[in-house]
């Protein structure tokens, strides 16, 4: 019997600290050798003149999730995970939705259900809309036994908004549980009172979507977010954050020690609100709709911030808060027509497959981050900070053989068809990027070559996640009285 399952060879292999070339041997599903011409192999595959990387670890991204008046996303775990591996990602830590008035039980284990008929290796954020007893203190505990790690709460959207008690609520929760509570952060009131503003002054085009969130609605209720979160003592990570000013809050706390973590996403790199001003003859100004997030993207100058602050560290990792809304059908974007106020598009953009691509392109091939720096960004700081490593985020003996086989020079123009997913567009539709990947492994199999995707439905592996260092509370406490005692 052959020493190896597998063997890549000859490969640029590059990790977050460091970049050498050698072989892989993979044997179970596992990295069991790193060396110089490993030997014997029931399969080679030849990276001569590839970089291989670590399989990308995505954080941030909306799945099949189920929405309280009946929709589901329309990215299912099977079409997920096939666009996920043509971008060279192999796990995701998605999303299950509380709904209002109901438990987080039911959501859950349904959403598990869902989970297992995917692909790709999966963990979930159970996000609360309703910090009741009943989630928070009869549920909670068996999901944690399940292996959640992770809550996530959104300081404004209906109807998923918290207010200040609800979020302090679920920031003892996490606490008593050692889990990462992660933070949408914009000011619900704010926006809410520019948006009527802005309604009532009939500026109602998908480009004033920006104008009714700018960048002090994102600073204010970061800073909230981080004050309160270090009132608990509780650890926690704020989600694309998409400026400067919002970033600063997370260094400033940074500095004084406070446990939290800063995401951005490549739509806060590449794109600007001007894009959502963008029309054409056919879809009029609801064109601009195709490029509405949240927070908004920004512009140029603004872009360059973010840069900073990922060389900076401060921002540690690069998501996609890939999140599914058709442009041309009418699920999606156009659900309340194609003329209706910003107010009333979804918001969100895919961009799942595109993610490792562009944050190269963009990122190392421009000469704005290292290479080492991509891939910590992209996996190793993702997996570290989700409770997936080791398992996940590096090229290590003993880890799964998730890897990316990397063309560093091949040039790419992206269309919606390249990406792979459910959606029928992508914001990125022409954007011209160098480094592609050429081949995905997924616990040693290889599950993508030359962009053609082929894994048995149902294959993906749940994560579960149990306590890691990064959470354990710092016991800094005001008069020494936890209000919140870890269990
Ligand atoms: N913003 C989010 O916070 N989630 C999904 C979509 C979006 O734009
Ligand atoms: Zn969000
Ligand atoms: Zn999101």
């Amino acid at each position: 019997m052959a020493e190896y399952d597998l063997v890549v060879r000859g490969g640029t292999v590059v990790g977050a600290f460091g970049t050498t070339r050698c072989d892989i041997g993979v044997r179970g599903g596992r990295i069991v050798a790193l060396g110089e011409r490993l030997g014997d192999a029931a399969q080679v595959l030849e990276a001569d003149g590839l970089l291989v990387l670590p399989g990308g670890v995505d954080s941030h991204c909306h799945i099949e999730e189920q929405m309280p008046d009946g929709s589901v996303i329309e990215e299912s775990f099977a079409s997920g995970s096939v666009a996920a591996f043509a971008g060279g990602t192999t796990s995701v830590v998605c999303f299950v939705q509380q709904w209002k008035g109901h438990g987080i039980a039911e959501r859950y284990w349904e959403h598990k259900r869902r989970g297992a008929t995917g692909m790709l290796d999966y963990a979930f954020h159970q996000i609360i809309t309703d910090a009741s007893d009943l989630a928070l203190e009869q549920e909670l505990p068996a999901l944690v036994a399940d292996g959640l790690r992770s809550l996530k709460v959104f300081l404004t959207y209906d109807p998923l908004h918290l207010d200040d008690a609800q979020y302090i609520r679920v920031l003892a929760a996490a606490r008593r549980h050692q889990m990462l509570v992660t933070v949408h952060c914009e000011n619900y009131h704010a926006i809410n009172w520019r948006t009527e503003a802005l309604l009532k002054a009939g500026l109602t085009a998908p480009k004033y979507h920006s104008w009714s969130r700018p960048p002090v609605v994102e600073r204010e209720a970061t800073h909230r977010a981080i004050a309160l979160a270090e009132l608990v003592d509780q650890p926690i990570q704020v989600f694309h954050v998409s400026c400067e000013e919002a970033a600063e809050e997370i260094a400033r706390a940074q500095a004084r020690g406070v446990k939290v973590w800063g995401e951005t996403c490549p739509q806060y790199l590449t794109l600007t609100a001007d894009h959502m001003d963008r029309s054409n003859p056919a879809d009029g100004a609801f064109e601009g709709a195709k490029f509405m997030c949240s927070p908004s993207p920004r512009d140029t100058a603004e872009q360059a911030k973010v840069w900073n602050m990922l060389r900076r560290g401060v921002l540690d990792v690069v998501s996609s808060d890939h999140s599914g809304s058709g442009f041309y059908n009418s699920i999606g974007k156009a659900a309340a027509g194609r003329d209706a106020p910003f107010s009333q598009i979804p918001n969100g953009i895919p961009g799942l497959a595109a993610r490792l691509p562009i944050l190269f392109s963009e990122g190392v091939v421009k000469g704005r981050i290292t290479l080492e720096q991509f891939v910590a960004l992209t996996a190793t700081n993702p997996a570290r900070l989700m409770g997936l490593a080791p398992r996940k985020g590096s090229i290590n003996v003993g880890a799964d053989a998730d890897l990316v086989l990397w063309d560093a020079k091949k040039k790419v123009t992206i269309t919606n068809a390249l990406m792979q997913h459910a959606i029928d567009y992508t914001p990125y539709e022409g954007l011209e990027v160098t480094g592609w990947p050429v081949a995905t492994l997924r616990r040693g199999e290889v599950v993508m070559r030359e962009g053609k995707v082929e894994a048995q439905p149902g294959s993906g592996q749940y994560l579960p996640r149990a306590p890691y260092d990064l959470l354990i509370p710092r016991n800094i406490l005001a008069n020494d009285f936890d209000a919140a005692p870890p269990l």
